[in-house]
C-alpha cells in the first residue's frame, strides 16, 4: 500500500535491520528497542489492523503464529518472551499495518502501561 513504511520495508524500498523473512513474513528489529531484544513480525499483505482480517488470511495468522517461537529461539529467548499486538487507537497503534511485538530478555511487568 503507498505511503505504508511496513509496506516499504516488505518490499524492500526501505531498510530494516531483518531477522527473518519468507514469502508471507518478514521480521526486523524494532528501531525504537523497548527491551534488549524487540522485533516486529509482520505480515507482507497490507492488513491495517485485526479489525480488518479476513476470513482468506486465516492461514497467514496461522502460519505468523506458528513462526513466532522459531524467531524466539532463534533469537535466544530461551527464557521467555512477551507478544504484543497494539491494536487501534486505545492501544497506541501508531504504525497501521498490522505487526506482532516480540520482546524479551528483560522480565516483564503486569499489567502493561
Ligand atoms: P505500534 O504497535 O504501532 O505502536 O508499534 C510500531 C512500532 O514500529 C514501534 O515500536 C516503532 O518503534 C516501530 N517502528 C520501526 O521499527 N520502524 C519504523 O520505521 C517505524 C516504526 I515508523
Amino acid at each position: 500500500m503507498a505511503d505504508c513504511i511496513f509496506c516499504g520495508i516488505a518490499n524492500h524500498e526501505i531498510p530494516s535491520d531483518t531477522a527473518y523473512e519468507d514469502d508471507k513474513i518478514i521480521c526486523f528489529h524494532d528501531l525504537e528497542p523497548q527491551a534488549p531484544v524487540h522485533v516486529l513480525v509482520v505480515p507482507k499483505k497490507h492488513i491495517a489492523c485485526l479489525d480488518d482480517l479476513k476470513e482468506e488470511d486465516r492461514g497467514l495468522i496461522a502460519d505468523i503464529m506458528l513462526k513466532i517461537p522459531e524467531i524466539a529461539a532463534d533469537l535466544g529467548l530461551e527464557n521467555g518472551y512477551r507478544v504484543v499486538i497494539n491494536n487501534g487507537e486505545d492501544a497506541f497503534q501508531t504504525v497501521k499495518h498490522l505487526h506482532f511485538h516480540i520482546l524479551g530478555k528483560r522480565k516483564m511487568t503486569w499489567p502493561p502501561g
